[in-house]
Formats: C-alpha cells, sequence, structure tokens
C-alpha cells in the first residue's frame, strides 16, 4: 500500500517537475536519493553530508562526523524520521514526516541517533 501511495505521488509531481529540469539538481545541495535520508551540518541542505543512508536503522550518527551538529535533514522516503537527542535511539526529539524537508531543524545540533519506520 505505501508503494501504491508513493507511486501516485511521484506520477502527480513528476510531470510538472521534468519542465524544470532535474539533471542541474542531481550535484546540488539538498538533494536527496529516492528512499533515502540525509542531513546536513548546516542549515538549508549546506555543510558536510554526515548522513546519507537508505531509510532504515537504527542509526547511530557517528560521533566525531555528525552528533549534535545536524541542522537539516531531507527525507526523500515513506517512512517517518523519528530523531533523538542522545545515543542509542533515547532521548526523543521528534519526527520528520515521510517525504518532508526540514532546512532548519526546530531543535538545531541536537540529534545523535535516529531511526526511520512507518509510525512516528
Ligand atoms: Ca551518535
Ligand atoms: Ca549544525
Ligand atoms: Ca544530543
Amino acid at each position: 500500500m505505501l508503494a501504491k501511495t508513493k507511486a501516485g505521488l511521484v506520477a502527480l509531481l513528476a510531470v510538472p517537475a521534468l519542465t524544470v529540469g532535474f539533471a542541474g539538481q542531481a550535484q546540488a545541495d539538498g538533494y536527496c536519493g529516492a528512499g533515502r535520508v540525509c542531513m546536513w551540518e548546516d542549515g538549508n541542505y549546506e555543510g558536510s553530508r554526515y548522513v546519507d543512508v537508505t531509510a532504515g536503522g537504527p542509526y547511530d550518527i557517528d560521533g566525531w562526523n555528525g552528533d549534535n551538529e545536524i541542522s537539516s535533514v531531507d527525507n526523500a522516503s515513506g517512512l517517518y524520521i523519528v530523531m533523538y537527542d542522545n545515543d542509542n535511539l533515547t532521548g526523543f526529539m521528534g519526527c520528520v514526516q515521510p517525504h518532508q524537508r526540514i532546512p532548519e531543524l526546530w531543535r538545531n545540533d541536537e540529534m545523535e541517533s535516529f531511526i526511520a519506520r512507518d509510525f512516528c
């Protein structure tokens, strides 16, 4: 059922978006591949891309490269990203909705682990 919904969304969005040209965006900051979860050091999908993973997990953001540094998120998956303040999915912070992009996290520089799953 998820796949059907997603396919429907893609079909709806693809026609107008294609005229803009996705080719030029593929290399740009802020692009996260379909079904993946990406997180950046800075707002607006800029700076180091500390996270670029297949939606799933649990994932522990690297202590030297990402812990307490994440400022923007692109959830290019049909799952929720559940974010945590500490390692090992402790200290619940909040959720990113399916296919939601957040240019400035409301809790900036706090996330240390997360999981992508089908509920918040
Ligand atoms: Ca971590
Ligand atoms: Ca940051
Ligand atoms: Ca933290």
